[in-house]
């Protein structure tokens, strides 16, 4: 599959893709970067502080993982060894290549729907290369290395979840040719994002959003004020979320198998039945939701 560019000049910043969402500007250097966004990972512009600020979230971040991070995450964090330093791309991509045939891309920041699309249909995931500043230890409006890297990365050693993923890149167009692209960017901010998972064990959370913070980490599979709702495809297309505070609900899914029976949905239908329609409240529950909790924000 070609890629498919918009008609932006590719060494013009790219719209904000959650512009929808947010009025910050883009952070990152457009100006240097090849057609596709990528670019080279430029290591050696890492600082010691940038360094240290790495192993301080990174040790933060897994001490709080078992009983709350799903097994397959902490399974695929271990196996990238990536405790001691911010991760060299190259090395994951060795780690990575074996487990799923999944590369990883530097980029500069938050890359237009359709391109990230193609990256993700072609087994590519594009990571942020840049590091948060001290201020933003605890939150950052757009995804830095952190994020990308120890939020979404694990999981792509995981053959159902990196399918799922590509899947989800390659319903990309269609998303697009239906003007549907804030629907499908629902599934993935609800899912890959802030996904829950069922366990013997209870709920544990999959999602990088959650999984790279500290805080969410915790609210998403104990607090009460949230809903927690068993996984409709539908009812999430439509669903509104929150960009810049915790979720107000939650998504489980019963296994990542279950993410397959999503991706081979003809979503066609759920664009046309959703165009137009009002989105369903972050804080809703439906009378035929599959009620996990009703959160008790309210009171
Ligand atoms: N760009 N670099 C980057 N990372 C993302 O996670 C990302 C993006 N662009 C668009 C986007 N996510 C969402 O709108 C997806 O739903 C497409
Ligand atoms: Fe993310």
């Amino acid at each position: 599959m070609g890629l498919m560019t918009t008609s932006t000049d590719p060494l013009e910043a790219p719209q904000n893709p959650f512009s929808a969402n947010t009025s910050h500007q883009l952070r990152g250097d457009y100006e240097h970067m090849r057609a596709d966004y990528t670019i080279d990972q430029p290591y050696e512009r890492y600082t010691e502080d940038e360094q240290a600020r790495w192993r301080f979230l990174y040790e933060r971040q897994r001490k709080l993982l078992p009983g709350f991070a799903s097994e397959a995450f902490i399974h695929g964090l271990e196996k990238l060894n990536a405790d001691q330093e911010i991760p060299r791309l190259d090395d994951a991509n060795e780690v990575l290549g074996k487990a799923t045939g999944w590369e990883l891309v530097a980029v500069p920041g938050l890359i237009p729907d359709d391109v990230f699309f193609d990256h993700l249909a072609n087994r590519r995931f594009p990571v942020s290369w840049w590091m948060r500043r001290e201020d933003e230890i605890d939150y950052l409006v757009e995804p830095d290395i952190f994020h990308d890297f120890f939020g979404h990365v694990p999981l792509l050693s995981n053959p159902v979840f990196a399918e799922y993923m590509r899947k989800y890149g390659m319903g990309g167009p269609k998303a697009i040719e239906h003007g549907a692209q804030k629907m499908l960017a629902r599934l993935y901010w609800y899912i890959v994002e802030f996904g829950l998972i069922d366990t013997s064990g209870g709920l544990r959370a999959f999602g990088a959003g959650m999984l790279s913070s500290k805080d969410e980490t915790i609210y998403s599979v104990k607090d009460l004020k949230p809903n927690r709702i068993g996984f409709d495809l539908e009812r999430v297309l439509n669903t509104d979320y929150m960009v810049d505070d915790f979720q107000k609900t939650y998504f489980v899914i019963k296994s990542f198998d279950q993410l397959f029976e999503i991706s081979d949905c003809d979503f066609t239908p759920f664009y046309e039945r959703g165009a137009g329609k009002e989105a369903i409240n972050p804080e809703a529950v439906l009378d035929d939701d599959l009620v996990i909790n009703r959160g008790n924000f309210g009171s």
